[in-house]
C-alpha cells in the first residue's frame, strides 16, 4: 500500500487530494497544525481514514518527526498562508510559512531519505500568482516570473528551491504551477466563494448587498477536484518536472458575477454590488490565463469542469448550506 503525507490537510486541496489518494488505496497521513485546530472536525468528517500527525512548516524538527511517523512514498506540500490580500499585512509571516516552509519541508525530506534521495517523491504547490505582471499570454512553464504580492514572491522562492533540490540532490521534486481552482470547499475569503455565498444569501433574503474590490481582474478558474488529479499524476512520472495546470480560459470578476447571479435568475446585478477600496490590492495581477499543453501531453490531464458548471456547483451548494444554517426549507 503506497503511503502519502500531505501538508495543508485542512485546506480545500488537502481534502480533495486525501479523497483521491484514499480511493486509490493509499495510506494517507496529514500534517495538522496547532492545538485544537478548528478545521480538524472537517477532516474527521470528510476523510476519517486520514491519519494525523502534528507539525508546522516553520518547525523543521516537527517535519522530521512527521516523516518518521508516516514513512511516506510521496509528500504533497500544500500547506501555506494562501490568501494573497493578507500577505501584504503579514509579509514576514507569509515569507516564513509560504516561502521558507518549503525549504524546511524539502530539507526534512532530504534528511529523512538519506542515501536514497529519490525514494520520497515531493510535490510543491506552486502558483500562477508567481506570473504576476503580465509578460506573456497565455502563461506557460517558461514564462518569466514577476510576482506582484509578498505571497507571490514567497511562492517563487519555494518554486526555485524545489527545482534546486531536484538539481542538487537528485530528488524527485515536482512543482505544479496551478492556476486558481475553486469548489464548494473554497475558503469564504476568496472571491468566488464570497460571491457564491452572497448570491445565495441574497436569493434567500438573508443579505441585500455584496461589497467587492477590483471587478476587472481576470482569472483562469478551474475545479479543485480536477486539479488534485494533476498533482498525483506528476508524482507518478519517471522524472520530476514542472507543469502548468489550468483550463486555458479566462474570466473577469464581472463575468463571475454574471454567472453567479444568473444561477438565481438575476440578470442585472448592479443594484446589489458595491465596490470598496478596502478590497483593492496595492498591486494587482490583471490577467491570468494558463497554457496546460504540457500537462495534457505528458500527464494526460484534462480539466473536466468548466467555468459555468463550477459557478453553478458553488451557488447550488451555498443555497443549500445557507438555507440549512438559517433553518429554512428549500
Ligand atoms: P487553503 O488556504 O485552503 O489551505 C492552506 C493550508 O495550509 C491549511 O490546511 C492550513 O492549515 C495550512 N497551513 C497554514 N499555515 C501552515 C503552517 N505554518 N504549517 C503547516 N500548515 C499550514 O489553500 P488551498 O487548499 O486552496 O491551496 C493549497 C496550496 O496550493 C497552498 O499552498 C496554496 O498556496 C496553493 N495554491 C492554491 C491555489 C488555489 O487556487 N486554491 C492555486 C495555486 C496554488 P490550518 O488549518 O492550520 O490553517
Ligand atoms: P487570488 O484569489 O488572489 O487570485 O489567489 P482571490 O479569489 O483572493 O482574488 C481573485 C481576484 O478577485 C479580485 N477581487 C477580490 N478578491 C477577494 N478575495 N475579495 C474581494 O472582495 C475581491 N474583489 C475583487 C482580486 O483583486 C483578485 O484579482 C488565489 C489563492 O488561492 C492563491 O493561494 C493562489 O495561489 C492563487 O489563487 C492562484
Amino acid at each position: 500500500m503506497p503511503r502519502a503525507l500531505i501538508t495543508g490537510i485542512t485546506g480545500q486541496d488537502g481534502l480533495y487530494l486525501s479523497e483521491l489518494l484514499l480511493s486509490k488505496g493509499y495510506e494517507v497521513w496529514g500534517l495538522i497544525r496547532g492545538q485544537n485546530n478548528p478545521k480538524l472536525d472537517l477532516v474527521r468528517r470528510i476523510v476519517p481514514d486520514v491519519r494525523l500527525v502534528t507539525g508546522d512548516l516553520t518547525d523543521l524538527s516537527s517535519l522530521l518527526r512527521a516523516l518518521a511517523a508516516a514513512r511516506p512514498d510521496e509528500v504533497y506540500n500544500l500547506g501555506a498562508i494562501s490568501y494573497v490580500a493578507y500577505s501584504w499585512e503579514n509579509a514576514t509571516l507569509t515569507s516564513e510559512v509560504t516561502g521558507k516552509g518549503v525549504l524546511n519541508m524539502l530539507e526534512a525530506v532530504r534528511l529523512h531519505a538519506g542515501d536514497n534521495p529519490g525514494a520520497v517523491r515531493f510535490y510543491q504547490a506552486s502558483s500562477s500568482e508567481m506570473f504576476g505582471k503580465v509578460q506573456e499570454v497565455p502563461q506557460r512553464e517558461s514564462t518569466l516570473l514577476w510576482p506582484r504580492s509578498p505571497y507571490g514572491v514567497a511562492k517563487v522562492f519555494g518554486h526555485y528551491m524545489t527545482i534546486n533540490y531536484r538539481e542538487s540532490y537528485g530528488m524527485h521534486a515536482s512543482s505544479g504551477i496551478l492556476f486558481n481552482h475553486e469548489s464548494p470547499r473554497r475558503g469564504p475569503e476568496f472571491v468566488t466563494r464570497k460571491v457564491s455565498q452572497a448570491v445565495a444569501r441574497i436569493k434567500l433574503g438573508l443579505q441585500d448587498s455584496l461589497t467587492l474590490g477590483n471587478l476587472d481582474a481576470r482569472r483562469d478558474w478551474g475545479f479543485a477536484g480536477d486539479y488534485v488529479e494533476a498533482m498525483w499524476r506528476m508524482l507518478q512520472q519517471p522524472e520530476a518536472d514542472d507543469y502548468v495546470v489550468a483550463t486555458g480560459a479566462t474570466h473577469s470578476i464581472r463575468d463571475l458575477l454574471d454567472a453567479a447571479f444568473g444561477c438565481v435568475g438575476v440578470e442585472d446585478w448592479s443594484g446589489y454590488v458595491t465596490q470598496d477600496p478596502r478590497f483593492m490590492r496595492p498591486a494587482e495581477v490583471d490577467l491570468l490565463i494558463g497554457d496546460p499543453s504540457k500537462a495534457r501531453e505528458v500527464l494526460g490531464w484534462e480539466p473536466r469542469v468548466d467555468f459555468a458548471r463550477l459557478v453553478a456547483m458553488m451557488v447550488e451548494n451555498d443555497l443549500d448550506e445557507q438555507a440549512e444554517q438559517a433553518g429554512m426549507r428549500r
